[in-house]
């Protein structure tokens, strides 16, 4: 309703501007060429100086009332510098932005046509040109430098004990596979990979992959403070791993293994307070366009604390099991104690 409003709003300007630009003319005829055309020009120049305070405080409203220039704060280590980054990037060209937008609407203002006004004229400043030239180029090799920085920190090789997780994207999902207690995650081969008892392609001859745990809702689950690795791969198209919260992405692309590694900083709790949304969750999203489902390609992240994490982990059956419940017969469940003493002392004797 409120873009109806908007579209209706600005078609009626568009109305009274071209209005007001037909009864110029007819004015522009009864005052005679000359008069009117200073008198234009005057109005035209102070109308400058409007219209950029009116931009301005736009650009203000769209920050405070709309989409702010900044995000939630980030919740990853990567993702602070990231931030720090964009900030300074935001800060050098918002000025840049600032004092260019100021010239250019004050000089339509200063400059506009009076009599016996001449206009000054050089064909080539060499100084000038010095300072253009030199002053962008240092201060995009400063930013350049700065991102190259935070781009060789993610992509260099994780601290020694951080967790390894591997994602890999499929046309429409993601899933993912956590190694088992032996801490290694096994071979596995895209021959291998069918629908029913084996979606990542699992190498079973490979002992290390019969502890591996594997989720097809590619659930993360990371621990608070603790490096994660994500190893991530595709089974089809290209696909990339996108960790708004984290600041992060990273290309899942098929044949080529990829990774990225970082440090979660605040558990999924202390996230819904510090945004105090109550529903929140940490998401991962695919960045790429990989086809008709793309949209739909989002799975949770759970950042928790490592008692919990590995009460979660001591829960779960590894892939090879579920798959093979022949080598893994189900014993039954022991009755739960407290019955167990209930039927005792309703025992007559
Ligand atoms: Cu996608």
């Amino acid at each position: 309703m409120s873009g109806l409003l908007l579209v209706l709003l600005v078609a009626l300007i568009f109305v009274v501007l071209y209005q007001v630009s037909r009864s110029s003319e007819m004015v522009a005829s009864i005052q005679g060429e000359e008069v009117f055309d200073k008198k234009r020009n005057k109005w035209l120049g102070y109308s400058m100086l409007v219209l950029y305070v009116a931009f301005m405080a736009g650009i203000y409203a769209c920050h405070v009332y709309m989409m702010p220039l900044m995000g939630p704060a980030a919740a990853s280590d990567h993702g602070v510098q990231y931030d720090m980054m964009f900030t300074v990037t935001l800060v050098v060209t918002g000025i840049v932005f600032l004092i260019t937008q100021l010239l250019l609407f004050w000089f339509a203002f200063k400059y506009q046509r009076r009599d016996n006004q001449k206009t000054v004229f050089f064909s080539h400043s060499t100084k000038l040109e010095l300072i253009w030239t030199t002053i962008p180029a240092l201060a995009m090799a400063v930013l350049v430098a700065i991102g190259l920085k935070n781009w060789f920190a993610m992509t260099s090789s994780a601290p020694k004990g951080a967790m390894q997780i591997e994602m890999v994207g499929k046309q429409f999902n993601w899933i993912s596979r956590y190694p088992g207690p032996d801490g290694v995650l096994g071979k596995r081969y895209f021959t291998n990979i069918n629908d029913q008892d084996n979606i990542l392609g699992l190498d079973w001859k490979d002992a290390k992959t019969k502890d591996d745990i594997v989720l097809a809702t590619g659930e993360l689950r990371l621990v608070k403070g603790k490096p994660v690795e994500l190893i991530i791969g595709s089974r089809d198209v290209i696909h990339d791993v996108g960790l708004s919260h984290f600041r992060l992405k990273m290309d899942a692309v098929p044949g080529i293994t990829t990774t990225l590694w970082f440090t979660p900083l605040y558990t999924t709790e202390e996230m819904k307070q510090k945004t105090g949304n109550p529903n929140f969750v940490y998401e991962v999203s695919c960045d790429q366009m990989c086809g008709r489902g793309h949209y739909s390609m989002r799975a949770v992240v759970i950042v928790e604390t490592q008692a919990e994490h590995d009460a979660w982990l001591a829960k779960q059956q590894s892939y090879y099991a579920q798959n093979h419940p022949e080598e893994f017969p189900v014993t039954p469940a022991p009755a739960p104690a407290d019955s167990a003493k209930k039927i005792t002392m309703n025992t007559p004797k």
